[in-house]
């Protein structure tokens, strides 16, 4: 184990800062034909793009473009297609005043991403493919290295845990030693327990209310609740789109208990919702 390092209240991103010292919105931007919340409706890119701008507009100052859906039992995508999704979008949002973040795990697509002007790695692999951890030495950009046990297809099968919160913090800080052990800089590690991968409903809530524990790690947090199975079924199993305040309520918890950043879909909310709380931080 590597000595604890105290968590950055700056994430440089090119040349954009991001001051975590305040919560800050990461976007939700899937363009994905088989996206889970959203049904696939911005595939398109124009649709895309527009979408993104709109929750700049409501708040957000980092959008996370994915190409692969990493929900259990989505279609595998090559290199190839990931690339031609997401490039086009960062192109595109490159030219606005927002933080790009590339929610991918192969090396190849962050490459392209990169040169297309993005800035953040999101990798719910931690780097474990094949190139990863060399890649993420070499760009020196900000990554998010999320907690998960084996892959979207099989992790529902692997959430026996000893104590969840201990087990998430240790084997989190296992591929952040491979990270620095690759070369990547402290400085550039944001972590992410990953929620609703490889975990039961009951395991994500004590993720939850165990949240601050995290802060022992000593790197800037993410936390991305948005519309996941879990709190579907806190609100009597309802779908996706109507878990909304739900996902805003379970977010503020994490704020509260130190997360720098939230991921997303309902933006505007999610930003009021920061708003009211920073005004009660200042009273
Ligand atoms: C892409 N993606 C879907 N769920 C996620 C989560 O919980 N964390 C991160 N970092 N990315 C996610």
């Amino acid at each position: 184990m590597k000595l604890m390092a105290l968590p950055n209240k700056i994430l440089n991103c090119g040349q954009i800062q991001l001051d975590l010292s305040q919560p800050q919105i990461m976007g939700i931007l899937n363009v994905t034909p088989d996206s889970f919340s959203d049904g696939g409706q911005h595939n398109g890119k124009d649709q895309a793009v527009k979408h993104a701008l709109q929750m700049i507009a409501d708040g957000a100052t980092v959008i996370d473009v994915g190409g692969e859906s990493t929900r259990p039992g989505a279609t595998a995508v090559s290199v190839e297609e990931e690339i031609r999704r997401v490039v086009p979008v960062v192109k595109a949002l490159a030219e606005h005043d927002v933080v790009i973040s590339i929610d991918t795990s192969q090396p190849e697509v962050i490459w392209a991403a990169v040169k297309a002007g993005a800035h953040i790695w999101n990798d719910v692999r931690a780097l474990t493919k094949p190139k990863a951890l060399e890649t993420a030495a070499e760009l020196d950009i900000p990554i998010i290295i999320m907690h998960m046990r084996g892959e979207p297809t099989t992790m529902n099968n692997l959430d026996q845990y000893d104590d969840v919160v201990e087990d998430v913090i240790t084997e989190l800080q296992a591929r952040i030693d491979d990270a620095l052990d690759a070369g990547v800089r402290s400085e550039n590690i944001m972590i992410d327990p990953g929620f609703g991968f490889a975990k039961n409903a009951q395991q994500n809530f004590k993720l939850l209310q165990q949240f601050h524990q995290l802060n022992r790690m000593g790197y800037p947090i993410l936390s991305a609740l948005s519309r996941k199975r879990f709190i579907g079924e806190a609100l009597d199993g309802v779908d996706a789109k109507n878990r909304a305040v739900g996902s805003v309520a379970a977010h503020m918890f994490s704020i509260q208990q130190g997360a720098s950043m939230v991921r997303a879909h309902d933006v505007k909310a999610m930003s009021d919702a920061i708003k009211v709380w920073k005004a009660m931080q200042l009273a």
